[in-house]
């Protein structure tokens, strides 16, 4: 019983000492505990033109990403200045989801907007008449999917859509 116990704790220590190395930084302003980049649930959901392809709730944070044709880019909101410190991104979200489910995107990175566009998720492209539009809660992103934040519980969408 007490060996369980002892076994139970230093599972739970283990688990805890590799979230906190893997977790994003927590920054400390005066006395009030401030969080950046702060690990966020949101659902994403990938909707390609014969149905749902993917849809889960997911872990995230703004990170580097990598993809095959755009290479390794960051992907934490600080893209184009648009926030000043690092933030979760729906970008990011279809990043981690596709790394903890064993499917792939790729995108194109722009120098010119500091960001991917994300042309082929799950091995679906737009093929020159349909593309990846982002939604989140619904609303297209008037930025890329590097430079906008996203929060706790939101909708992240990637929906293949025709011209
Ligand atoms: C046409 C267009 C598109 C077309 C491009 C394909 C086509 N049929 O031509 C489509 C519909 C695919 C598109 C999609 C999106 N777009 Co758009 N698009 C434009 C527009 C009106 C013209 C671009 C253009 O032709 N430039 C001229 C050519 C010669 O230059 P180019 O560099 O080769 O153009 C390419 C890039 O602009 C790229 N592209 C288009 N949109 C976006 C968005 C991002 C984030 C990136 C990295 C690249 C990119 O596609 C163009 C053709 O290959 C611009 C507005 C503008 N005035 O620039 C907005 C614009 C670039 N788009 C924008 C946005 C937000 C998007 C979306 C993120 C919208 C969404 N929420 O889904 C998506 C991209 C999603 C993704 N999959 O990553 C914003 C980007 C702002 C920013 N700072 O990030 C702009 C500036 C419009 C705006 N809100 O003011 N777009």
């Amino acid at each position: 019983m007490r060996t369980t116990l002892l076994r139970r704790a230093a599972v739970t220590t283990t688990a805890l000492g590799l979230a906190l190395t893997t977790a994003p930084a927590v920054a400390q302003a005066g006395t009030t505990a401030s969080f950046t980049n702060a690990p966020v649930r949101v659902t994403v959901t990938v909707q390609g033109p014969d149905g749902l392809l993917f849809q889960k709730k997911v872990f995230t944070w703004g990170h580097d990403v990598t993809t095959t044709t755009g290479g390794t880019h960051k992907c934490d909101g600080t893209n184009g200045s648009a926030h000043a410190t690092k933030v979760p991104t729906p970008t990011a979200a279809l990043d981690h989801a596709a790394k903890r489910n064993g499917f792939t995107w790729d995108g194109t990175w722009y120098a010119s907007f500091d960001d991917f566009s994300v042309d082929t998720v799950k091995g679906v492209s737009g093929g020159g008449s349909a593309y990846w539009s982002i939604s989140v809660n619904g609303t297209p992103t008037p930025v890329g999917g590097c430079q906008f934040e996203i929060e706790n519980g939101d909708q992240v969408a990637f929906t293949w859509t025709s011209f």
